[in-house]
């Protein structure tokens, strides 16, 4: 159980922080050679960088076609999330 809360809580900070790096940068200025991971969730949940950390869409979560700029990440506010099952540690320095 400590195991998946730390897994959720490292999910839910690197989902926060993606998020902050697109509405303040967008996505051209993440660099993917020093990003642990980039999900555009332009139609699935695979992490554009070459760390391998692709996401699963988790209870009722879904790419939707309805987007502010076409596909993006429908959460329902309640339970849905993306897990990430293991983070690549040989990718954090
Ligand atoms: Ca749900």
């Amino acid at each position: 159980m400590y195991t998946l809360k730390k897994q959720l809580t490292l999910t839910y900070t690197y989902l926060f922080m993606l998020g902050l790096a697109f509405s303040v940068q967008g996505y051209s200025a993440i660099d993917p050679q020093t990003a642990v991971a980039v999900w555009a969730f332009d139609g699935n949940t695979k992490d554009a960088t070459e760390n391998n950390n692709h996401g699963k869409l988790k209870n009722g979560a879904k790419i939707s076609n309805n987007g502010k700029f076409d596909k993006a990440l429908s959460l329902d506010g309640e339970d849905d999330y993306v897990l990430v099952p293991k983070i690549h540690r040989d990718c954090m320095g």
